[in-house]
């Protein structure tokens, strides 16, 4: 743990969040070629996924003819491709003093899973704790825009492909959704920033960008 502590005083670790198709994948290649144009090196990834196996897990969890897992299965297979991700890129990356950009994060868990209702929120947390520890994110985007507005980019998006479990549910449960994300970030407003994803692509970035202009050099200021 001490190793681990030592490492989050070089590395960052910056997630975006928000619901199906709000502009997460999008973002987080801009900000990646944004980051290395200043030299700052930087890894993008995602979840679930980010590590061979870890990518393996997704591909049960979003199986378009699999269905959803039971509620437990679903968090227990979610953590355990996060424990991979974990161990095998975000920490080794930021030990190396690297930042870390990654499309969803524990908060997805809470947002998605905890939505349901049928997880209790203490032991969520405390799976959460287990697993996650200090590795939490420095910074959290959250791209906020009406459900309906994204899922039907995520739809133009996948074109033929055949849509996962999650974004099958129904309408309803993606405009809870998003008021579950907005009820975190105003939770932990030292953490979240939220973006107004109805913008164009390029004002979305620019706004990120200033947020994290001004956390660098904090950092520089610091070092
Ligand atoms: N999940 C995940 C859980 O339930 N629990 C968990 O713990 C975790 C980690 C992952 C699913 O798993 C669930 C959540 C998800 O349902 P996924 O396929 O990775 O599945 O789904 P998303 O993360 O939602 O990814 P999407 O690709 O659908 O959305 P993004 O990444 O938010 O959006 P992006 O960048 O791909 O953009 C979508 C389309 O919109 C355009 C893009 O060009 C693209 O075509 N676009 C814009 N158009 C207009 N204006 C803008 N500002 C735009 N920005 C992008």
């Amino acid at each position: 743990m001490k190793a681990f502590s030592d490492a989050r005083m070089r590395g960052y670790f910056v997630t975006f969040e928000g619901g199906e198709g709000s502009g997460k994948s999008t973002q987080v290649n801009r900000l990646i070629s944004r980051l290395q144009a200043l030299r700052i090196n930087a890894v993008g990834t995602r979840e679930p996924g980010g590590s061979p196996g870890a990518e393996k897990i997704r591909a049960l969890l979003l199986d378009p003819n699999a269905g959803r897992f039971t509620s437990m299965a679903e968090v227990l297979l979610f953590y355990a491709a996060r424990a991979e991700h974990l161990d095998k890129l975000i920490r080794p990356t930021l030990s190396r003093g690297d930042w870390v950009v990654s499309d969803r994060f524990s908060d997805s868990t809470r947002a998605y899973q905890g939505l349901d209702g049928r997880i209790n929120p203490a032991d969520l947390a405390a799976i959460e704790k287990l697993v996650v520890g200090e590795t939490r994110p420095d910074l959290t985007f959250l791209l906020d825009l009406p459900a309906a507005e994204g899922l039907k980019r995520a739809q133009m998006r996948r074109g033929d492909a055949q849509v996962d479990p999650f974004e099958q549910q129904a309408v309803s449960y993606h405009v809870a959704l998003r008021g579950q994300f907005r009820m975190m970030a105003q939770s932990e407003p030292e953490r979240w920033v939220v973006i107004d994803a109805t913008q164009t692509a390029d004002a979305v970035e620019k706004e990120i960008w200033q947020v994290l202009s001004g956390r660098i050099k904090a950092r520089k200021e610091l070092k």
